[in-house]
């Protein structure tokens, strides 16, 4: 098709894809006559290339989908059953400024917003929502869940969440991709890696899975979850042995290296192949690799630091090229993160408005820990009982670990639920008022990107369906019946969209004409040091935090022994390719291609426990226990299953999911949750 030439009665309306995905793509949406008929990618927006994942393009089929929340609803049911009646958006919202007036005249405190990245947009995420909760002066919530031990270990070594430009890695020889399955959750950088093989590159994926990337990979490293730390110390080891280093770029670049280079000569290729379940002569190999062909460029994601060391392990890896001088190179370097780049260009202040508070300083929740904190009374150190939930862009029963402790603190009978969605998830049927949204097809907004270095601009493209409204819109309603009178409230969300960026670094018009503009960020950002730390140098050495080094899971055979003797296996649960979290699990075609929900196990542990493929199996801790059906194959290794999500609770074979076995303790850094720190046993069921 076309797109500049569409047909009369026909537009094509420029958008961005709104998901959790590190690409976020420049949608083009074919309207006829009121009505969104596909969603393509932008074929002009680099990152994009004119291709969308297979979710994406099923962009329709989710929007018009039947199961589509349209009205308000009212629970009828008990929480947790999914039985609603549709209401008006008057009473709805009458009903829940009410109790949000009543439970704030005690302590607003005692209501907490909760909400992550159902959509990553500027405005419908934290802007007309973080204005309401700021003036309230509810709880703040710390957004943990994803990336935060991640984002915290690239501040203490770089400054902030900043790397190489996507666009170069197809000029490397050498693409190491660290903790991630790029095929599924990173789709253009994997088309741009294919160009680096074609011209010639190595790949080679390390993940304990062996994914549908690392089998079009030249070599997979199938290392124990959680080990990511010893494999950077005992590559550094190599690296100084063979003097494989850039002892100019180290002595003018890197703060603390020489403390780091002692801590890792105790790294020997043997004892890190131990601690990793992997063979010294991979350690060695890989070190070859990384040490003799440039540039050389990691792809680290956030899969490698969901566990109890990923900000450390974060912090050794984003080392690595510091020693190679790969930084040199616009090709060479590493990419966890992009979202940093965006910082000056943000006007989160405006957007977001802390000033409200007033002066007010709430308590944080974790949003890592909800299950927990639900379930907690009032205390001097906690504060008051959670005695009100907002839900929006999230779905935390399914998503949240320790699943059975977050469902049954949204069972409670003394709490007030509030979900705004486009389905009715696990979280939104135990909710008291649900609110119907907008999708990202029918509502303005702005975005970043933490994939990529564009700034994207969102226009409706089709008016709202049903009843829905856009979070934006729906917050702003709410503060007209709190009383709020700040003008802030009465921001349009176009004109939040429109003031996202600021000037100087974003031409609005150019913005607004074309629907993405790229930062101006140097092509080898970091080829002279200039790292956004105090001295410009990146950290070895963090002040506050010392060297990085390796740190076990909380969960295996070596650190809990006695525990790995009741559940010996490690689980991993990282992403089934047709869903994103427990997006996507609603649309048909998507559920059809996942089939079920499935645990992967290597023959060689499925032999003792006489499990078969395709048999229903009972995955178990002392948290809990998931049914699903096995496949045995080699995508597990030995002594590692993977239990693929995130599928929704209801949808499970005993309305659980693999949350149901994840546990609650949070990573060394940025306070995040360990999803891959977990032990579990298997049995036929
Ligand atoms: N289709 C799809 N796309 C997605 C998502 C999705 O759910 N589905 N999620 C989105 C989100 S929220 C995010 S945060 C991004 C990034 O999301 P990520 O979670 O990084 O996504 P994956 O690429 O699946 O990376 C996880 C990979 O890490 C591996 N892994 C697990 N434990 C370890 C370990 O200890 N060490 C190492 N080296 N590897 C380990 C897993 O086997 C898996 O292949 O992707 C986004 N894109
Ligand atoms: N075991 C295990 N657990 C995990 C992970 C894992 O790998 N393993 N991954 C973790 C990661 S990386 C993340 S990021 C979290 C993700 O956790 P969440 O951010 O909660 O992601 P989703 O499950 O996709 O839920 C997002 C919800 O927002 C809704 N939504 C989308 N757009 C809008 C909108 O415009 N308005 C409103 N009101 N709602 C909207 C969607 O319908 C969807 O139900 O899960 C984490 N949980
Ligand atoms: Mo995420």
């Amino acid at each position: 098709m076309d797109l500049s030439t569409p047909a009369a009665g026909t537009q094509h309306v420029r958008g961005v894809c709104p998901h959790d995905c590190p690409d976020t793509c420049a949608l083009i949406t074919t309207v006829t006559d009121g009505i969104a008929i596909r969603v393509q990618g932008d074929p002009d927006h680099p990152p994009t290339q004119g291709a969308l994942c297979t979710k994406v393009s099923r962009y329709t089929e989710r929007t018009y989908d039947p199961a589509r929340v349209l009205t308000p609803l009212k629970r009828v049911g008990k929480k947790g059953e999914g039985h609603f009646e549709s209401i008006g958006w008057d009473e709805a919202l009458d009903t829940i400024a009410s109790k949000l007036k009543t439970i704030a005249a005690r302590d607003a405190q005692a209501i907490l917003p909760y909400s992550y990245a159902g959509t990553m947009g500027l405005v419908q995420g934290d802007g007309m929502a973080a204005r309401f909760f700021h003036q309230l002066g509810a709880s703040l919530l710390d957004r943990t869940i994803c990336s935060s031990a991640g984002g915290a270990g690239l501040k203490a070594t770089y400054g902030a969440s900043v790397g190489m430009h996507l666009e170069f890695f197809p000029e490397s020889r050498l693409i190491v991709i660290w903790g991630s399955n790029s095929i599924t959750s990173n789709l253009h950088f994997w088309t741009l890696a294919q160009q680096a093989k074609r011209n010639g590159a190595r790949l080679i994926c390390i993940d304990p899975r062996l994914t549908e990337t690392a089998e079009k990979c030249h070599q997979h490293i199938a290392l124990l979850p959680g080990t990511d730390g010893a494999l950077a110390l005992g590559l550094m080891r190599e690296l100084i042995v063979n003097d494989w280093l850039d002892h100019d770029y180290l002595a003018r670049y890197v703060e603390g290296w020489p403390g780091l280079r002692e801590h890792a000569m105790a790294w020997t290729a043997e004892r890190t192949a131990t601690e990793c379940g992997i063979t010294a002569a991979e350690v060695r190999g890989l070190a070859r690799d990384y040490g003799t062909l440039s540039p050389a460029a990691i792809r680290l994601n956030y899969g490698m630091q969901r566990v109890r060391g990923g900000g450390n392990a974060v912090r050794l890896i984003a080392l690595l090229p510091c020693l190679t001088g790969a930084w040199r190179h616009r090709a060479g370097g590493l990419l966890l993160s992009a979202s940093g780049w965006f910082n000056a260009a943000r006007c989160d202040g405006w957007m977001m408005r802390p000033d409200l508070l007033a002066g007010r300083t709430p308590r944080t929740i974790n949003m890592s820990t909800i299950g927990d904190d639900l379930l907690r009374e009032a205390s001097p150190a906690f504060g008051p009982k959670v005695e009100a939930v907002v839900v929006y862009n999230s779905n935390p029963v399914a998503v949240a670990p320790h699943s059975a402790k977050v469902a049954a603190g949204f069972a409670r009978e003394d709490l007030f639920t509030v979900v705004l969605e486009h389905f009715l998830t696990d979280t939104a049927d135990h909710a008291d008022i649900v609110l119907p949204a907008t999708t990202q097809l029918e509502h303005w907004d702005a975005h970043r990107s933490y994939g990529h270095t564009y700034a994207m601009l969102n226009r409706p493209a089709i008016a709202p369906v049903g009843q829905s409204r856009s979070n934006a819109d729906i917050f702003r309603a709410l503060a007209a019946r709190m009383g709020f009178d700040d003008p802030c409230f009465a921001d349009t969300d176009e004109a939040m969209a429109r003031a996202a960026f600021n000037t100087a670094e974003v031409d609005p018009a150019a913005l607004f004409e074309r629907g993405y503009v790229k930062l101006k960020v140097p092509d080898a950002p970091f080829a002279n040091g200039g790292f956004p730390t105090a001295s410009g140098k990146a950290l070895a050495d963090s002040p506050g935090l010392g060297l990085p080094d390796h740190l076990p899971n909380y969960e295996s055979v070596l650190t809990t022994p006695a525990l790995a003797r009741r559940f010996p296996l490690a689980m991993i649960s990282p992403p089934a390719r047709h869903f994103l979290n427990s997006s996507f699990v609603s649309v048909a075609s998507l559920r059809a291609a996942e089939k079920e929900p499935l645990l992967e196990m290597h023959p060689d542990d499925a032999a003792p426990r006489q499990i078969g493929d395709g048999d229903e199996v009972r995955v178990f801790n002392d948290r809990g226990e998931y049914r699903c059906k096995a496949a045995l194959n080699r995508r597990a290794r030995p002594g590692v299953v993977n239990g693929l999500g995130i599928w929704w609770r209801k949808l499970g074979l005993n309305g659980t999911n693999v949350n149901e076995l994840t546990h609650q303790q949070l990573t060394d850094l940025g306070r995040g949750p360990s999803f891959y720190d977990c032990l579990v046993e298997v049995r036929r069921a």
